[in-house]
Parts: C-alpha cells; structure tokens; sequence
C-alpha cells in the first residue's frame, strides 16, 4: 500500500514536472516580435565631386559657366520601398511628404516610421508633389506643403507647387543682377493645360540592404547632385536661359535632375 502511494505521488510530481517544463517551452514564443521599425533617407546634396557649399563655393558646369548657388530646395514625395523579392512598401501618402531644402541641415534627413520589417534594396519617390494633392483642399496640404511656407515653393497663379527650385549667380549672365532662376513645377493643370513635369525617381541600392528590424534602423544616404541639372541630356547654359520657370523648357531641366540621385552608402543603424 505504502509502495503504491509512492508511486502515485511520484507521477504526480512527474506531470508537473512535465506541466512546467512545457510552460517553459510556451513562454519563448510570447516575447514581442516587432513588425515595424524605421528608416532613414538621406539627401547629402553635392556639386559633382565637391560638397555643395551655398553661396560662397563657384562651379563650372558643361557649358564652361561658373555659377554659385545660392538656393537648392526639391520636393521628395509618395515614397516607396522596395524588397530584393521585388514587392514594395509605400508609405502611407499623408506621412510622404518632404522639402529638402540645402539651407536647413534637419530637412535633408526623412525619417520614415513605422515601415514593415524587411530588407530593402531600393526606393522609389516622386520628384514633385502629385497632381491630385496639388488640387486638393487646403486642409490637406499642411507642412511642407502649405502654400505660405517661408521658402515659398508655390505658384499661386497657376496652383501649383515649384518642385525644384534651384537659384544662384555666374558672371556670364548679362543681365542687372547676373542671377539665374530656376523653378520648376507644373503638373499638367486643369484649369490651363501645362506640361506635367512630375518625374518618378528609382535608385537601386546595387546589391546592399537596409535591414529594418525593432532595433535596425538604417539611414540610406542619397547624394542629389545639382551639377546635374545643368548637364544632362541637354546642357543648360545659364548665360542662354538664366530665367526657367512655367516655359516649355523647363521639360529639359527636370529631365535633367531626375538624373541627380544616386546612393553613396547605407548605415546598417
Ligand atoms: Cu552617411
């Protein structure tokens, strides 16, 4: 009798034993996985190999002027990114807004949140602010895109936002002031049929990753580089145009600058 309750009392402490131990192994599993985390874009703006300096720094561009820039904002938006496997994340549309302006060191840097956990090896982004949000109510264009913001990126006249904007000065314009003004937008309008300068951006990463994870927040650094908006498929003599606003030409300047971006490295966090 005796021996028996032994036993029994053995196997009881057995199946807790056991009870325990599968708690254990079920506890694992319960710790948190993040699904999202967040990375960083980078615009570094350069001149050709050089550092892009406002106003102090001259440069020469292909058709032999040298220039100095003294203003170089672009608007980045509807940003995307996307995996080796060929899928892609775009980021919710109100969250994908930006002006990079050279003068304000905070802007060049996109810090987009909550971006699924993955590995990215490109992004893609529109140069410009698209048609739909251009037309769209007030209420909707805060920020960067308030038609009253300081660095004013907006044609009211033709409702419309400056996608580039890039200004300077080259002793080889004749005129007063020897500045040269470039601005350019238009989206292809409703109410006046313009062009529609609006341009989609992809950079490959070129075989390297942005790992995101819950603790890898990796900062992709982009150079934008302004030399290219003078020389591209056409070259752009400041001296021949030193005024490209809302005028046919402005088309050969933004084909141009969408040319500008490409990637220089990627900070794993
Ligand atoms: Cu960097």
């Amino acid at each position: 009798m005796k021996f028996s309750i032994r036993i029994f009392l053995a196997s009881i402490c057995a199946v807790f034993a056991m009870v325990l131990v599968s708690c254990d192994n079920n506890m694992a599993p319960l710790e948190p996985q993040a699904s999202t985390g967040s990375l960083k874009l980078e615009f570094d703006n350069v001149v050709g190999d050089r550092d892009l300096k406002l106003d102090t720094d001259f440069y020469t561009n292909a058709a032999g002027e040298r220039f100095n820039i003294t203003a170089f904002n672009y608007y980045i938006s509807n940003i995307k990114l996307i995996k080796s496997d060929g899928s892609s994340f775009t980021l919710p549309q109100d969250s994908s807004y930006f002006l990079v302006r050279e003068n304000d060191i905070a802007s060049q840097v996109l810090d987009l949140k909550n971006i699924p956990v993955g590995e990215y090896t490109g992004v893609e982004f529109m140069v410009g602010v698209d048609s739909l949000r251009s037309v769209s109510d007030a209420s909707n264009r805060k920020g960067v895109l308030d038609p009253g913001y300081s660095e004013v990126m907006y044609w009211s006249w033709n409702s419309g936002y400056i996608f580039m904007k890039m200004e300077g000065t080259s002793e080889s314009i004749n005129t007063a002031n020897g500045k040269y003004y470039f601005h350019i937008g238009l989206f292809g309008g409703l109410e006046k049929a313009t062009l529609n300068n609006i341009k989609t951006v992809r950079v490959d990463f070129a075989g390297k990753k942005a790992s995101v994870t819950g603790t890898m927040a990796p900062q992709v650094h982009l150079l934008a580089d302004a030399m290219k908006v003078m020389n591209g498929s056409t070259v752009v003599s400041v001296a021949a145009t030193p005024v490209v606003m809302a005028s046919d030409y402005s088309k050969n300047v933004a084909d141009n600058y969408i040319n500008m971006f490409s990637l220089d490295h990627i900070h794993a966090n």
